[in-house]
Parts: structure tokens; sequence; C-alpha cells
């Protein structure tokens, strides 16, 4: 098998300045080292320790992991907490006037909130939830903008015990009632409208849409906060209330429901290798542990940060990265009801230069829109307040790290890959900024207590330069605990019977190199097997985002009589989307430019222009989409998600 020379085998490595390693929390490789020592040799010493300095405790727990009935463990199962108590009431003594949260609204508008402030609001709503009837262990989903009253919701429901269930505000009413159906929930929350890129969102009028559908019978209130002055079209007296109303009266003061450890804090649907999205179910305490113990280490995290992650609540990053890690720290943090691009492609910088960010946390997708958009335009802003700069949600490819340590950072910033899921609730593999040196495209090491491996089927660790699957070979706290309503699938999806059942498959392969850096390749199902080789799609984008006029690239696979699978990409250019022989010449050149970059193993049989990519609200490149397209298959696919619909027609036909 001849061997692929992958971009991804970078050599350039950067190591955090003197400056920031010695004012950094684990300061330089010893330091990292000496962590992932202790977690070897004293694995559950290690995580209780962490556990009782990162966690207020109401009862200690006497036991850190119970795994007697394996893969569903329990850590720290007798101690009582509550996590609501954890991100705002500890914080009052010594900073009730802090600031959490600076909301920065679609318009621009900003709104400031303290700690004491959003105690008070949490209480409200908390006490508002309950008079409608909610208590310990009910679900509430949680359909709402990215403004501060999501995060309220989500607080309120940690303090009452009820166990929220976020829907992105992009889905649609199909997937709103699939959700609410299979959590079976009480309480609804959402908006009349939500506002993004100066557009409204009919959120009420979709939560409307869902009910219709049917299977929402177990819903008896719909709370309805009210985000613009348009009212809302339909009202359902008896069921819906207005939130305004709902906390009117309500004391301001609410005792925190204090709950077991490993009582759910809340279920995360997320997509998985069949149509039925899984109830992705976490814990309250090893949730909360990661959470903290993460946002920490990966951003190198000091009380007199601004910190910004521009992800929305309703998906995993929102959760551990907006709403519990930095709260239960006191941080504070920016959050953003808009999108990047509006008013236009220098929000981000203009934000980051307006409030003082420190830390700013952002997905590869964005960064590669901005760079398409306006690769000049940070330099027109004074982001010297910047000091760690995140990526998260996909691989990043190593043209788009370098302009985002360059350019946005300066060459000041560290960057941190930080590679995780849903299922993970935190981050696994990333660099500790003043420690780890990073590279161009890896995510780096697995965080100490981060028992990451690359193995092939049958479980043993594969060599250096060699992909395999990604598994974790501990369990760890902030692991799903099950998926909601279905061990099994959760047992069989995670911990395969191929592993004797003991490894968490992540469902990525990766590669490890000589320095034992892990470098993502993608999905198990994105991995090509073309000739016999077995290419990472990301290699083949990689090499074509390398190309001067490429802006982005996706790269799928689709059946070929005899190489087994062909290459088929979707490119953006950065300039206009070419047709006719313009098409075919560009095409031609690009195949010519990956054959050189990669091996003419990789060449794309096919290239395909859009003006841009079918992408999920979120960002993420719906592959699966492009497959169908790629094979010419009716598209059966949901795409009431798709952030551009229309683009799909453009990638109907190659141009060569
Ligand atoms: C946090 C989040 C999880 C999947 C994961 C992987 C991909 C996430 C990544 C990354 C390479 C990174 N992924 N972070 N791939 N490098 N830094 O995104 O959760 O939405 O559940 O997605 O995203 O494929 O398996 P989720």
């Amino acid at each position: 098998m001849s061997t692929i020379e992958s971009i991804l085998k970078e050599t350039r490595s950067f190591p955090p300045s003197d400056d920031f390693r010695r004012k950094a929390q684990i300061s330089g490789m010893e330091a990292y080292n000496a962590l992932c020592e202790q977690a070897d040799d004293h694995y559950l010493s290690f995580w209780g320790d962490l556990a009782r300095e990162l966690i207020a405790w109401k009862k200690p727990f006497s036991r850190v992991l119970d795994d007697s009935n394996a893969p569903f463990f329990k850590w720290f199962d007798d101690g009582v907490l509550n996590v609501s108590y954890n991100c705002l009431d500890r914080h009052l003594p010594l900073n009730a006037n802090k600031i959490a949260l600076i909301f920065e609204a679609d318009d621009g508008e900003v709104t400031r909130v303290t700690y004491s402030e959003l105690h008070r609001r949490v209480c409200q709503f908390a006490n508002g939830l309950k008079s409608l009837g909610v208590a310990k262990g009910d679900r509430v989903v949680i359909y709402m903008p990215m403004v501060i009253e999501a995060i309220v919701a989500m607080q309120a429901c940690a303090r009452i015990g009820a166990i929220h269930s976020v829907v992105f505000g992009g889905f649609s009413a199909g997937a709103l009632r699939d959700r609410v159906q299979d959590a079976g929930a009480k309480v609804v929350i959402t908006a009349n409208e939500g506002l993004r890129g100066g557009k409204t969102v009919a959120l009420k009028a979709t939560t409307d849409e869902a009910f219709e559908l049917g299977g929402c019978e177990s819903v008896s209130s719909v709370v309805v906060y009210q985000r613009t002055n348009n009212g809302a079209s339909k009202w359902t007296e008896g069921r819906d209330v207005w939130w305004h109303k709902l906390i009117e009266g309500q004391a301001e003061e609410c005792e925190p429901e204090w709950v077991n450890a490993e009582d759910p804090l809340f279920i995360l649907y997320t997509s998985g290798s069949t149509g039925k999205p899984k109830g992705i179910q976490h814990s309250t305490a090893g949730f909360l542990l990661g959470a903290l113990n993460s946002f920490r280490w990966i951003f190198d995290y000091k009380p007199n940060d601004v910190y910004w992650c521009t992800a929305d609540v309703g998906w995993i990053t929102g959760h551990s990265y907006i709403t519990y890690g930095p709260l239960g720290h006191g941080a504070t943090q920016v959050i953003f009801e808009g999108v990047p691009t509006y008013p236009d492609a220098s929000r981000f910088w203009r934000m980051i230069e307006k409030h003082k960010v420190s830390i700013f946390y952002t997905a590869p997708t964005a960064i590669r829109s901005l760079i398409k958009l306006g690769a000049d335009l940070p330099a027109k802003y004074d982001l010297s307040s910047l000091r760690v700069l995140g990526t998260v949600g996909e691989p990043i490819n190593p043209e788009a790290w370098m302009w985002y340590y360059e350019v946005v950072g300066g060459g000041r910033c560290p960057i941190v890959d930080t590679w995780w899921q849903t299922e993970t609730g935190s981050a696994m593999i990333a660099p500790t900024p003043g420690a780890v040196p990073t590279k161009p495209g890896s995510c780096t090491l697995p965080l100490p207590g981060i028992m990451a491996d690359i193995v092939d089927e049958s479980g043993a660790p594969v060599e250096p330069g060699k992909g395999g699957f990604l598994v974790i070979k501990k369990p760890f706290p902030s692991l799903v605990r099950t998926i909601w309503g279905d061990p099994d699938r959760f047992r069989k999806t995670y911990f395969p019977d191929e592993f004797e059942g003991k490894y968490y498959l992540a469902g990525d392969s990766a590669h490890r190199d000589e320095s034992g850096y892990f470098w993502i390749m993608g999905r198990i199902d994105d991995v090509l097997n073309v000739s016999g080789h077995r290419l990472g799609t990301m290699e083949i984008e990689s090499a074509l985002v390398a190309n001067p006029l490429v802006a982005e690239a996706a790269v799928v696979g689709k059946p070929h009589d005899i190489k087994g699978e062909a290459v088929v990409a979707f490119v953006v250019l950065k300039g206009s989307r070419p047709s006719g022989d313009e098409a075919r010449k560009v095409a031609d050149n690009l195949k010519q430019w990956v054959a050189h970059e990669i091996g003419k193993i990789a060449q794309p049989d096919e290239i395909r222009f859009g003006e841009n990519l079918p992408k999920t609200r979120s960002g993420k490149i719906m592959r699966r989409l492009l497959r169908s397209l790629a094979r010419g298959e009716e598209i059966v696919q949901d795409v009431s998600t798709l952030e551009n619909p229309q683009i799909l027609a453009q990638l109907q036909e190659a141009a060569n």
C-alpha cells in the first residue's frame, strides 16, 4: 500500500510564550505530565479530589465510582448538590456585583447582568415553573433564541431539579415535536419570536405547529418569553402563559432542590447513525465536574478574563461552556444573539474589541467563512485583549488554523482545538495552553484523566501514523449516562461487544503522530476506501482548502465499480461560482492540485461548485446530504434546518 503524504503531517509546532506559560494554571509540560501520572496511578482519587475542590456539596460523597453495573457507571453517587447553587449562590458572598453576562443583542444593544441579578431572575423563574407544577425529575423543553432568558430557564430547571432538554431554535416543528414527545415534557419554554441577522424567527408559531402535529400531549404549559413587540400569532388559553406574567409577584429567593449526584441534569438530543435522534442523558455532579474542570484547564481561565463562546445553548458547547462551566467559575462572559455576518463580517472582531474579550471560542466553519468574507478585517480592530483562542465542532484545517493564529491572535494566543462530543459532556482532547505546544490541525493531547487511545477492530492500539477508532478506555465523570429511554441502544452504540463492552467508542477515526498528538480524521463513516487505501475526507478537504482559490470544501465517497469508492468534492471558491468551460478548467486544476498535495489516489473524481455548502444552523456540513447528492439520490433527508436550502440545486451537477 503506497503511503499517502498527508498534509496533516504538520511539522509546525507552537509552544506557549514564556510569559503565557509562567502565568498559566498548568504551567509547562512537567506540570501537565505530573497530572497525567497522578491520574494514571490514582485514577479514583484524582477525580475524587477534583470533585471536592471544584464542587460545593450539600452532602459529600463517600464513593467516587460505582462500576458494578458497567457501562452504566455512577460517580459520586451518594453526594448531594445543586448545580444552580454552584453556578450562582456560591459567588454571591464575594462577587454579587461582578458581571455574569454581557448580552449583545442582534441589533447591537448591550445588557449587563450581575451575579446577584442573575440569581434573582433564576429564582423568580424557578418559582414560576413550580407554580406550573414542575417538580424534580420533570422534563422541560427549552426552545429559545440566544437570549439571557435561555440561560435563566436552564438554570431555573437545574435549581428545582427539573431535567431540561434544549432544542435549538433553528429546528423545525417536526423535530421539536419528536423531542418533546420522546422526553415526555411537561412544559415547553419558548419566545414569541427570535432575532437573527436582522430577521425574525417564528418560534411560537413553530411551537404551535409542533403541537398540531400531535404527540405533545404530555405538555400542560407553554411559557412564552416576549422577545419582540409582535405579540404571538395564536394563543391557547389555559396552556400558554407569558414569561413576564409568570414571574409577576414571584419571590426573589428559591431554595435549591438538593439532588443526588446521579440525578439527570439534562437531556440533549443528537443525531445518530439511524434517523431517530438520541436523547443524550447527563448526570448532575459528573457533568458539572467535567464542565468546571475542563473550562479552567483548556482556557487557562482567570477571574479577570472576559470570555466569549459563540455557540448557541441549543448545542452541547452552549451547555458546558456557556451555561454551566463559566457560570460555575463566576466568570464574566459575552453572550450573543446574532450571527457572525450581520450587519457585516466584522461583527465578531468589533465585539471582541468592544467587550475586551480575552478568551474567544468558536467553530472552524465560522473561521473559514470569515476568511472568505474578509481575511483582512480583523486587522482593522484592536484585538489585543485576546489571550486564548478556541475551536470546536470539527477538524480545523491548518490554513484556517494559521489564519486564526496569526491574523486574529496576532501570533500571541495559543489555539486550543478541543475535541469532544455531546456524549462526552466536556472537552477530552485539547491542549492545556500553558503547557502543550500546539500544531495546526491537531487537537493535541488528552486532558489529564482522559484515557483516550486509538485502536483497531480488535481493540489493540495502533502504531503512530496508522488510523483507527478513537476510544476512551476508562469511564470519566462527564460521560453520557444513557440514551433517554433506550439503555440498550446506549450500550450497543457506545460500548460495543467488539471491545468487550470496555471502551467508550467515540465514532470518530483518528491517528497519532510520533509525539503522540491526536489528529481527528472524521466520523467513522466519513472515511473513504479508495482502491484499498484509507482516506480521511478531511485530508482531501485540507488539501483543497490549501489551494488559494478555495474557500471551503467537503468531500464524500460514492460507489465506484473499480475503485470501490470514488471521491466527490463539493467546493466553494473564494471568488464567484464558476460555470461551463471555466468550471471545467478550475476543476481540472484542483484535481491536479490534490494529486500533487496528497497523491493521485486521493484525486477527486468529481468536483461540484456551489456558492456555499449545505450546513445545519450550528454550522456543521451535512455530509449525509452531500453523499446523497453525490450519488444522485433523491433527497429524503430533513432539510428544514438547512441555513441555505437553495444551494442544493447548484451541487447537483459535476463541473467536469
Ligand atoms: C462538541 C461537539 C461531535 C463530533 C465529534 C467529531 C466532531 C468535534 C472536534 C471534532 C475534530 C475537533 N468534532 N470537535 N472533530 N476536531 N476539535 O461538537 O459535539 O455536536 O456532539 O459533535 O464533532 O466528529 O464526534 P457534537
